[in-house]
């Protein structure tokens, strides 16, 4: 572990030094805080219409007729498309990203309230969706299938008609580690604490909503689609696929996206709904989304159900872990993960201590709600897996009467453990747990805490620390074993450097908001010496940039930014060659120094990049063999994830009289390998540790018993602002991974990743005077409420 303090402070907010890491300010903000971003809903095409879609009010329905002709004759409308026309077309029905259909437009059946049942193409949006209102719709309205406790139950109504030979609600059943050998560390364990634990269904809640404008323009034949996509490449691969066009003849562009959080990589019918529409009409076609209809019919995030179950000695020595895992998927499995892991991560559940055993069960079921589950930040399912696992050791600690932080640094993986390959088959490249752990604690004035907590309590106020310490999996591929729908995680990088020693750079990832276009900018400027500001990042547009599967599970710097590093070494190794020549000596006598090629013991004779670039594409010869220009494509294959880690320190206050929590202090330490720009991660840190305060306290999509969604507006479905959060408290520890070219591992999901079990376990210490081990999240103020009376919510 080293601190780059020294290096990082020099270059602060400079982006003209040739030198590559640092607190340099966002490119992109320039244009987006001036208001000059162009987002979907800023494309205006000639002759565009507008399309919007008409929703299921009920979870489950039969349709028994549909009945447009009066809104196919209201003012400015174009088309009116229901399933049957889709039908017609082979178009009703889509694959999604786990290999499940699901419906473009409802042909049978209605199975979530906020199903696509029909989409208007009108000329502006106000018709289109005035228009709706005349689509006359009968239904026969079925049973839903809302408890996910229920899906299961012989006498469940079964959802997935659609499905030949399907006669229940089971979606899959996934299984890791060692059952056996686990129940045999069971058997002989002092202790064994066993708790059930919800994660309830959240929803990432983008600020910008998901749209697209299709425009196909059937003389060229090709097709051209804005939308608010993660992974702009592998959704045209699935275009084409679906819709028997060839790539080329399919242009996918992601302008600026108004954050994704998982939100924005699947494949949504409104998207479908706009191609359809423009060659229907044979004009552009815009869908936005409004609020309630990203909320009630987009990718939702967690619902998982577990029983975790803990065994230790006496003193505290932690042995083994085992889980049952009750997964409800909604109504199509439209999940977001590598093929080969429909629980995502998941199987990183053991966290970051080293374990005899370990075992997970886990059932996925349909139930009548929206499709969904890997969104929010979650590193695929990472953020369930650690709010289990820092749950259950939290519990053990209050069985035992450890201190929490001391619990946890007994039971650690040790530095010269790693890589250290887990009981259910993960290898973490690298980590030094013990001083991000410290560095916790000593920000936090651990002790003091601890003791100004036992005077509160003696005078009955309420005040609680809470502990999270993680290890993330991020950073997908490698190929071999990780694919979506037979692509495998990989990703492609260009760069071009001009002849004046300007360059640009192609990318096949896909920035929400996480600045991609200043830190590849940092990480070709790191290895090429030009100034980041003379680099420009092109990405979104797959006419115009490498294939590559796309930024989510924050594996754009673990595996773009490999390529990135790499593909500028290839071109300063070509630089080298035309140096050399330059300089009329050998290759073998030339040292780089940041931006210039040097003569080995004759500093004074030397090449700038620059130089090199313009005589790469300028007259006179180049040695032999040397082609002109000066550039490079790299296709890159990480050999393993990358594992960063976490431990965060959060202090709550509860008020006793409403039951309130306030979040009063927040410590996050991240270790995130090399740190490319410390301003983004800090960035990035806030946002997350924000979003965990918005899950452990207040956000929970909800239905009742009659499938209804509610949290369909903000004013139900609660996000943090600046008034529920503290000013946090960051620090960090650099420990680098080995097999990536500069040592970096992912951090934009760490902090929704961590949060969310420190602030619980916060909260339940705060109790620990009223007996309380758990209660699940939200910890809104009735369930603290509820929760000091004895009493147990129903999640
Ligand atoms: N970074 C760095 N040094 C490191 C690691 C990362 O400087 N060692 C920088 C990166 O260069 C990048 C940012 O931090 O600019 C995040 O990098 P990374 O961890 O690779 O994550 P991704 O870029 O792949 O982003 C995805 C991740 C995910 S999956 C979700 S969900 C999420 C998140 O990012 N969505 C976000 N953060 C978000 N932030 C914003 N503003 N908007 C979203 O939609
Ligand atoms: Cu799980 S949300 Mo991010 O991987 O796009």
């Amino acid at each position: 572990t080293t601190t780059q303090d020294a290096k990082l402070t020099e270059f602060e907010d400079n982006d003209q030094k040739p030198v590559g890491f640092g607190r340099m300010l966002r490119k992109e903000d320039a244009r987006l805080l001036r208001g000059r971003g162009r987002f979907v809903d800023d494309v205006q095409l000639p002759g565009m219409l507008h399309l919007a879609i008409l929703r299921s009010p009920f979870a489950h329905a039969n349709i028994v007729s549909i009945d447009t002709s009066a809104a196919e004759a209201s003012p400015g409308v174009k088309a009116v498309v229901t399933g049957e026309t889709l039908k017609g077309l082979g178009l009703a029905w889509m694959p999604t990203l786990s290999n499940d259909v699901q419906a473009v437009l409802a042909t049978d059946r209605v199975r979530f309230q906020g199903q696509e049942v029909a989409f208007v193409v009108a000329e502006d949006r106000y018709q289109a969706r005035d228009a709706l209102e005349l689509i006359d719709v009968e239904y026969e309205v079925l049973e839903p299938v809302v408890d996910v406790r229920k899906a299961l139950s012989p006498d469940a109504p079964v959802i997935r008609t659609d499905l030949e030979g399907k006669t229940d609600n089971h979606v899959f059943d996934w299984e890791t580690g060692d059952e056996e050998e686990t129940n045999r560390v069971f058997a002989s364990a002092d202790v064994i604490v066993k708790e059930d634990i919800v994660y309830p269904r959240v929803h990432p809640a983008p600020m910008e909503t998901c749209g697209s404008v299709a425009d196909f323009d059937p003389v060229e034949g090709k097709l051209r689609l804005w939308s608010t996509t993660q992974a702009p490449h592998a959704h045209r691969t699935l275009y084409a696929i679906v819709a028997g066009l060839p790539e080329h003849k399919i242009q996918v562009i992601a302008p600026d996206i108004g954050g994704g959080f998982g939100n924005k990589v699947p494949i949504y019918p409104g998207y479908v709904h706009s191609i359809v529409g423009s060659i229907v009409t044979g004009k552009p076609v815009k869908w936005m989304e409004d609020r309630s209809e990203n909320l009630i019919s987009t990718g939702f995030a967690r619902d998982y159900i577990m029983r975790a179950e803990i065994a230790a000695t006496r003193e505290g020595k932690i042995l083994a872990i085992r889980t049952n895992v009750l997964a409800d998927h909604g109504a199509f499995n439209g999940t977001a993960a590598p093929v080969k892991y429909p629980a995502g991560f998941f199987g990183v559940f053991t966290g970051s201590y080293d374990l005899q055993a370990a075992h997970c069960k886990m059932t996925a079921v349909y139930t009548n709600k929206a499709p969904g589950g890997v969104a929010y930040a979650c590193s695929f399912r990472i953020t369930e897996a650690v709010y289990l696992v820092e749950r259950i050791v939290d519990a053990l600690a209050y069985e035992l009467q450890i201190d929490p932080a001391e619990l946890r640094l007994k039971n650690f993986i040790q530095p010269e453990q790693f890589p250290y390959t887990t009981k259910t088959g993960w290898v973490y490249d690298s980590g030094d747990y013990e001083p991000t752990m410290r560095l916790a604690m000593e920000m936090a004035g651990y002790d003091e805490l601890r003791k100004e907590q036992a005077e509160k309590r003696a005078r009955g106020e309420l005040m609680g620390i809470g502990i999270a310490f993680f290890t993330e999996a991020v950073g997908a591929g490698p190929r071999k074993n990780m694919d979506i729908l037979g692509l495998g995680m990989a990703d492609g990088c260009e760069l071009r450097v001009h002849p004046t020693g300007k360059a640009v750079v192609r990318l096949s990832v896909k920035t929400q908001g996480q600045g991609h276009e200043t830190t590849f900018a940092q990480i070709i400027a790191e290895e090429l010496g030009i100034p980041p500001a003379d680099i420009d990042v092109l990405h979104g547009d797959t006419d115009n940039t490498p294939f590559g599967l796309g930024t989510y599970g924050s594996r754009s710097t673990p595996v773009s930014g490999a390529a990135a590093a790499l593909v500028a070494r290839k071109v300063r190794d070509k630089a080298k060659l035309i140096a050399s020549g330059m300089l009329e000596v050998s290759v073998a006598d030339l040292d780089w120094v940041k931006g210039a090629f040097q003569v080995k013991g004759d500093p004074g004779r030397s090449v700038t990049i620059q130089e090199i670039a313009f005589r790469a594409h300028g007259a006179g010869d180049l040695p032999d063999g040397v082609e002109g220009g000066l550039e490079a494509q790299i296709c890159y294959n990480p050999s393993n994830l990358t594992y960063p880690h976490g431990a965060y320190i959060c202090v709550v206050d509860i008020d006793p009289g409403t039951a309130e929590v306030k979040v009063r202090r927040f410590i996050a330490v991240d270790d995130c390998g090399t740190r490319i720009n410390p301003m983004i991660i800090e960035g990035q840190v806030h946002g997350g540790l924000t979003d965990g305060v918005g899950m452990a306290l207040m956000e929970m999509i909800s239905f009742d018993e009659d499938g209804n969604c509610l949290g369909a507006s903000l004013m139900d479905y609660l996000i943090p602002t600046a008034l529920e959060v503290p000013d946090w408290e960051t620090g960090y520890t650099v420990t680098p991974s080995p097999h990536h070219p500069i040592g970096a591992k992912g951090i934009g999901e760490s902090a929704t990743v961590g949060s969310p079990p420190a602030i619980v376990n916060a909260v339940v210490d705060a109790l620990k005077p009223f007996g309380i081990r758990h209660a699940d999240m939200p910890l809104t103020p009735s369930r603290v409420w509820d929760a000091m009376r004895g009493q147990a919510t129903p999640p």
